[in-house]
């Protein structure tokens, strides 16, 4: 199927048509953007401002550092001028953004992580509304700027970094998700080959299944991440003066939107040839050198420190224990290959303990298989927490089989009661695992085990 048609039967199949309508007359509209501050957020909001700027309307874009669009941000954007619309992109499709709707005269939510809660009012473009497709929110800007009959090499690109970004192409490892198919045949392959071609160079953070070969929008995606903190405000303002007063995830946008004018990508071999072609490659280095060392200093401590803990079922179970620790769940998302390699046939559950300096605590935790499940723990661990300690405004946890967070941030909770209460869970799955008590065992996320 060509590209287009494609978007013709997925904008009438998901009822699409009446959002994409509402952009159709945003000709002198004030347009407001919340955008996601990862790479996915970041190029999806790069291709969002062009469209609706190209349709005749005014755009401001916000790149706030909290991931779900909060109440009292919107209200305190909305009071600064007099919008027209709101467009939420790659902030999740939150249940309670119905009650936003009211507030300006169009409320937009583009986004293709599953919703939590079910979201009616608003108008919504997201294909993950009960199904699973490998995409991410530059495709879906990208598919809506194509409905409307806008191209551009530049958005291709965006799309496709956001696409990286969001691990929906592996091209180092020929793995293109079956959404993306005909936009990669259509408007990548033959056209970006120098951004795909596998090249033998430092393993980027993507490269978590094979560590042999990379690609160059690996080495970009990566770079735009370190540029802007990543969605998880990894920033660099407190180690030199030059980057004291510098704005991260608006620094890494404007990376982007800069080079639109001038898209030089044919000319881009090496990271080097693209860094060169940023509007300040010095500052782009500086940034990118820090993220670089973070990573290696955090990947050091990681093979020192890490123990394995325990063995549940065919799951060995290794536990670290640090303080400060950077780039903690990507950087363990890598060394969760290095343990899989360690425990042979044996699948990993890797748990990550960091005593945050603000004073909270993160367990982060990745496995390699659904056999324990990761959000299960966070979520169990997170309820026991507040159970002893109260603040259930702070104390949070859950994820999926395969990742999950459990932070305690300012709820006070010292790292030594954290950790006995998260000693006790473990406890009491090893009990469990003991008795093979099915009903317990599904609680405490040990679903190997089964009848
Ligand atoms: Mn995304």
């Amino acid at each position: 199927m060509s590209y287009k048609s494609f978007i013709e039967e997925e904008f009438k199949k998901n009822n699409w048509v009446p959002v994409a309508d509402s952009f159709k007359d945003m000709e002198g509209d004030n347009v407001l953007i919340f955008t996601h501050d990862d790479p996915d957020g970041l190029t999806a909001g790069v291709i969002l401002k062009k469209l609706v700027e190209e349709i005749g309307g005014k755009v401001t874009v916000k790149l706030p550092p909290t991931y779900e669009l909060d109440e009292g941000l919107l209200d305190s954007e909305l009071a600064k001028d007099d919008y027209d619309a709101v467009i939420v992109s790659d902030k999740g499709t939150m249940g309670y953004y119905d009650d936003y709707v009211g507030k300006v005269d169009k409320f937009i939510v583009i986004d293709h992580h599953p919703p939590i809660g079910e979201v009616k009012e608003c108008l919504l473009i997201n294909p993950n509304v009960g199904a699973y497709y490998g995409c991410s929110t530059s495709y879906m800007a990208h598919m809506l700027m194509t409905y409307l009959g806008y191209e551009s090499k530049y958005d291709d690109y965006m799309a496709l970094v956001g696409l990286k970004g969001d691990w929906a192409v592996k091209p180092a490892m020929d793995d293109i998700s079956d959404y993306v198919k005909d936009f990669y045949q259509e408007r990548i392959t033959g056209t970006f080959d120098n951004l795909i071609k596998k090249i033998e160079s430092r393993p980027t953070m993507f490269e978590f299944m094979q560590r042999e070969v990379t690609t160059l929008v690996n080495q970009i995606s990566e770079l735009y991440f370190a540029l802007g903190g990543g969605g998880f405000q990894y920033f660099y303002n407190d180690r030199d003066s030059d980057l004291a007063d510098l704005d991260h995830a608006l620094f890494s946008f404007e990376v982007m939107e800069d080079q639109r004018e001038n898209f030089n990508y044919s000319r881009w071999n090496t990271l080097d040839d693209f860094i060169d072609d940023t509007t300040d490659p010095k500052k782009v280095i500086k940034i990118f050198d820090y993220f670089k060392s973070d990573w290696e200093k955090t990947m050091k401590l990681f093979s020192g420190k890490t123990d394995l803990i325990e063995t549940f079922g065919n799951t060995d179970i290794y536990k670290f224990e640090g303080e400060n620790i950077l780039l903690m769940p990507m950087a363990g998302s890598i060394y969760n290959n290095d343990l899989s390699e360690k425990s042979g046939d044996n699948e990993v559950l890797f748990i990550m303990i960091n005593a945050e300096p603000a004073g909270g605590v993160h367990f982060s935790l990745r496995a390699t298989s659904p056999n324990i499940h990761a959000g299960k723990i966070c979520s169990n661990l997170s309820a026991l927490l507040v159970e002893k300690f109260g603040h259930k405004d702070q104390i949070t946890g859950g994820g999926h089989p395969f990742a999950a967070e459990c932070k305690t941030r300012n709820s006070g909770v010292s790292y030594e009661d954290a950790l006995e209460v998260f000693n006790n869970l473990l406890e009491d799955m090893k009990t469990v695992a003991g008795t093979e008590d099915i009903a317990k065992a599904k609680e405490l996320g040990l679903d190997y085990i089964t009848e």
